[in-house]
């Protein structure tokens, strides 16, 4: 099964997911050790890996490093095509559908085609929606676009369906890395009855009462990325809820 019809299924039968966010310019031998060894200890889905700004290209070695201690999916998650690295597992291609910028709507992508098609990244077109979350984050700067207005969930909810209605297969409502706060959970929920693929949210998820108040608002996928650079340990305390719930989930259906 692929990642995304895996995905789907989870999302068809309300199983959660949870994914930690590598950001290379952010990881340090010690910091990826920890992460890599309490990833298997604990319930992580997926490795995003990718930033709005890598000062230097070593998603290679990150990828073979994640191969070789782990058998955890590797997706990308890219600020742009020169970050298509083919040694990963799948690619989010994201289109930048809160903003209005042309480059990440369709630019992008135009130039990274020909290379991902060459390689066997299983692809993910994604409908990504940054939210604003109390301060500019480096996301919304790089791509020079307007994020959404925090507290309308209609705006949000109408973009989602227009993307799906264009054929994307995810949603990903983001906050940006290391945001104030992550999106509200109404937004969340707007999104989540608006669309009928799963939707992943991100940014800002740094307690693990933000993580489960993401997760019960509809988000099928959760993305920590700030809170596990601080603390490592902090994966396994959202490692722990997602499968909490999941179980309850399942003994519920028994
Ligand atoms: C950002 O969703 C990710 O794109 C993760 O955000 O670093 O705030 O956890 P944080």
């Amino acid at each position: 099964m692929n990642i995304y019809e895996e995905l789907n299924q989870k999302k068809r039968n309300g199983i959660k997911s949870f994914a930690v966010l590598l950001d290379p310019d952010k990881l340090d031998d010690v910091l990826f050790d920890s992460i890599l060894k309490l990833s298997k200890e604990s319930h992580v889905d997926y490795f995003f890996l990718g930033g709005s700004l890598l000062s230097k290209y070593n998603l290679p070695e990150i990828v073979a490093r994640i191969k070789q201690k782990t058998s955890i999916p590797v997706i990308l998650f890219p600020g742009g095509y020169l970050q298509v690295e083919p040694t990963a597992d799948a690619i989010l291609l994201l289109s930048l559908i809160s903003g209005r910028n042309a480059d990440f709507l369709i630019g992008q992508h135009v130039v990274a085609a020909p290379i991902i098609k060459q390689s066997k990244l299983e692809v993910l077109p994604t409908g990504y929606m940054l939210v604003d979350c109390g301060k500019q984050t480096t996301a919304s700067y790089i791509s020079n676009t307007t994020p959404l207005p925090y507290d309308k969930p209609s705006i949000a909810a109408s973009t989602a369906l227009a993307g799906e209605m264009l054929g994307l297969k995810l949603m990903y409502l983001d906050g940006g890395s290391g945001a104030h706060q992550p999106v509200h959970p109404e937004m969340i929920a707007a999104v989540r009855k608006a669309v009928d693929c799963p939707v992943i949210v991100g940014g800002g998820l740094n307690t693990a009462e933000k993580a489960l108040a993401a997760l019960n608002a509809g988000a099928d996928l959760i993305v920590v990325g700030t809170g596990v650079e601080k603390n490592a340990s902090f994966l396994t305390e959202v490692g722990q809820q997602v499968s909490t719930l999941n179980l309850n989930k399942n003994s519920y259906k028994l």
